[in-house]
This record gives structure tokens, C-alpha cells and sequence, in this order.
């Protein structure tokens, strides 16, 4: 039987699912989708044959839905999660879980009170396959314990409306997110600091920043957030410890020696740099909700992603080290 899905939010990543899970990924079919912008929701339905419906709960509660993808603006997913919940459906939310940690603990109670999990977010890197390389080392044991990791996030560009805090809550909660799966550690500090920003950015985005987060046991996580670097599209994560120094690989592309000069491309797109996660994450959660349940990052992550990101962003305000205080798992994501 396949899973009937219903997609809430069908902009650019929103239709990058839809056609994913129509043309690539087995198992599953959009059968209906919303969006505020009903244009872009026409357009969604006529790349998979799925109906429009009018909004998020008309999706959620269609007796044909089986589970819900939500890929709309981060304010609006927590509302449209917690519906889902309530429903007994699976739910697929891209990143961020909500935009505040109240917000994500929200979900992780309503969660809880169910008694079942049924949220996966979209934090894909965690099944892309450079970062399962560095997982891999890492939990050999081999290289001995992780004490420094050094990260770039770079865009080409962006738009805008794109401001400040974004850098963390838009950019930086993929860092946040995979950095805590690869040590198993929680955060205990964060900080930022404000290098000469680009000629290349406007009056309400610092571009770029430098974000500082400790964990529990004293791992310093150095990230670099570049939104308008206009180079590529440039995610590098290389992992100090007591015996080694591991570098996640870069995309491959030909070398080419032309004209007395010798190159190689770099990616420019979030689009194609993680477009195998992408697949492999959505086919896991089709997996998964077929069986009613949920894979991947948790509502518990999601909600400590809030954590780091509240405290960077808090941060990115007072100039000062900010504390992150997550508290013990529940043993219901254990
Ligand atoms: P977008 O702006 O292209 O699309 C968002 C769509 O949601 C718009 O069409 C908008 O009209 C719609 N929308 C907003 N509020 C709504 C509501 N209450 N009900 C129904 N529709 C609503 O944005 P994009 O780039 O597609 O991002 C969507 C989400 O996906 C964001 O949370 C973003 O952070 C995340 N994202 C994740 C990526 C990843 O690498 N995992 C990459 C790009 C985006
Ligand atoms: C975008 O929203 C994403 O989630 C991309 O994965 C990220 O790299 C980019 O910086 C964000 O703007």
C-alpha cells in the first residue's frame, strides 16, 4: 500500500519534495497540497496530480492523508506539527522544528502526552554520506576523542530579507544539529563574534559571522557563517582529536588542465550539495511512516537545535558567552 501524503508549503523546497517523492523515492504519493500563495500551490498539484486544499488543517485532516510533509516558513511549522500530532499522523518538518526552543518543547510534550513518536525533521546532513565517513572514524575509537571542530557554512548569496539572526536560524541549525549527532554531546555555551562584514551585504545582515559553541565535555566548535562569500556553495567540517585530524571530503568534481590552468568546480547549490541526503532521508521517513512511526532527528533534537540557536542568537545580541542548558533526555527519545 503506499503512503498518501499531504504537503503543507510548496516553495522551492516544498516542490523539490513533491518531485522527489513522485519521480524518485518508492512508496509513497502526494495526494494533497496547501500553500497561503494558492498560484504556488496549483503549480505543486500539477506536478503530482495531488488536489489543493484551502489550509494546513483541511491537509492534516483529510480522511486520505496518511502523513504530512511540512515545508512551509519556519514560523508557521510548529502550529501545523502540533496538528499532526494531535491527528495521530506522521509528520516530516523541514528545519527548524519551530523558531523558538519554547516553540520545539511545545512539540517534544504533545509528542510525549501522544505516547508515540511521530516527528522526524529535516535535518538532512545526518544522512549525507560525508558526514557518516567522520561518524564512522569518530565512534571507531581509533583517533581519540574529538577536542576542536572547524566548520564553514558559505552561500553564494542571498536574498534580501535575509538578516542577522537568520544566519543562525536559517543557516547555522544544520551545523547545530549535525555537530551534536556526530560528538553525542550536548552544548553548553555559545558566542559570536562580528568580523569586518562584507561590502557585498546590507544595513540588517553582519556577513560574515563567527559562531562558538562548547559541549559538554569541552569539544570548541568553530563556525564560520558566510552568506554572501559569491564563490560556491561551501560546507567544510574537519574534526580535531587526540590522534588524528578528519576532514569531511568536498563534492567531487573533474579536474580540468586547460589553458595553462588547472581547475576544478565548486558546488553553488544547497540543491544538488545534498540532493543524495535529501533522497535517502525522505525515502527513511516514507519507510517509517508507512509503519505509522517516525525515523531520523527527533522532536528532541529539533528542540535542542532551539536551544543552540535561541542562545547564538541571544548572543549574536549581548556580545557575551551565553549558556545552553538542554536538561536530560526524556527516556522516550532515548
Ligand atoms: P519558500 O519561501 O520558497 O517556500 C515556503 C512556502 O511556504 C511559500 O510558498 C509560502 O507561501 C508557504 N507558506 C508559508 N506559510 C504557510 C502556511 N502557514 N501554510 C501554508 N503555506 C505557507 O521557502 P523554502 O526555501 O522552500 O523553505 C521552506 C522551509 O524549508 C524553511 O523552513 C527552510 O528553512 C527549509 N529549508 C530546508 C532546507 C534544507 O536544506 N533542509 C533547504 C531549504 C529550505
Ligand atoms: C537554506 O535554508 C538551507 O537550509 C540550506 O541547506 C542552507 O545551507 C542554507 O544556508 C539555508 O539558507
Amino acid at each position: 500500500m503506499e503512503l498518501k501524503v499531504g504537503v503543507i508549503g510548496t516553495g522551492a523546497i516544498g516542490k523539490e519534495h513533491i518531485t522527489r517523492l513522485t519521480n524518485k523515492l518508492s512508496g509513497a504519493k502526494v495526494v494533497a497540497v496547501t500553500d497561503v500563495n494558492e498560484g504556488s500551490a496549483k503549480e505543486a498539484a500539477a506536478l503530482c496530480g495531488a488536489r489543493v486544499e484551502k489550509s494546513d488543517k483541511d491537509v492534516i485532516n483529510a480522511s486520505d492523508v496518511d502523513a504530512v510533509i511540512v515545508t512551509s516558513w519556519g514560523p508557521a511549522h510548529a502550529a501545523s506539527v502540533l496538528a499532526a500530532i494531535e491527528a495521530g499522523k506522521p509528520v516530516f518538518c523541514e528545519k527548524p522544528l519551530a523558531t523558538t526552543a519554547a516553540d520545539c518543547k511545545k512539540i517534544v510534550d504533545a509528542e510525549i502526552a501522544r505516547g508515540k513518536k511521530l516527528v522526524q525533521v529535516g535535518y538532512m546532513r545526518r544522512y549525507d554520506k560525508g558526514y557518516l565517513q567522520l561518524k564512522e572514524i569518530l565512534d571507531s575509537g581509533k583517533v581519540g576523542a574529538p577536542l576542536m571542530i572547524h566548520c564553514t557554512h558559505r552561500n553564494p548569496s542571498v536574498d534580501a530579507s535575509y538578516i542577522t539572526s537568520m544566519a543562525v536560524s536559517d543557516t547555522a541549525v544544520h551545523e547545530i544539529d549535525v555537530l551534536h549527532w556526530l560528538t553525542g554531546e550536548q552544548y553548553k555555551s555559545a558566542q559570536v563574534l562580528f568580523p569586518k562584514s562584507t561590502s557585498l551585504t546590507h544595513s540588517k545582515l553582519k556577513d560574515p559571522q563567527i559562531m562558538i559553541l562548547t559541549t559538554e565535555s569541552g569539544i570548541v566548535i568553530n563556525l564560520e557563517v558566510f552568506v554572501n562569500c559569491q564563490f560556491g556553495y561551501d560546507i567544510q567540517c574537519e574534526v580535531v582529536c587526540e590522534k588524528a585530524s578528519i576532514k569531511m571530503p568536498d563534492p567531487l568534481f573533474p579536474s580540468i588542465k586547460m589553458d595553462a590552468e588547472y581547475s576544478t568546480a565548486i558546488e553553488t547549490s544547497w540543491k544538488r550539495r545534498f540532493i543524495d541526503a535529501y533522497d535517502v532521508e525522505l525515502q527513511d521517513w516514507i519507510n517509517a511512516a508507512k509503519a505509522g512511526g517516525a525515523a531520523g532527528p527527533t522532536a528532541w533534537d529539533g528542540y535542542l537545535v532551539g536551544l543552540g540557536s535561541d542562545a547564538l542568537v541571544k548572543a549574536q545580541e549581548t556580545g557575551k558567552v551565553e549558556p545552553v542548558n538542554a536538561g536530560p533526555c526524556p527516556s522516550f527519545y532515548r
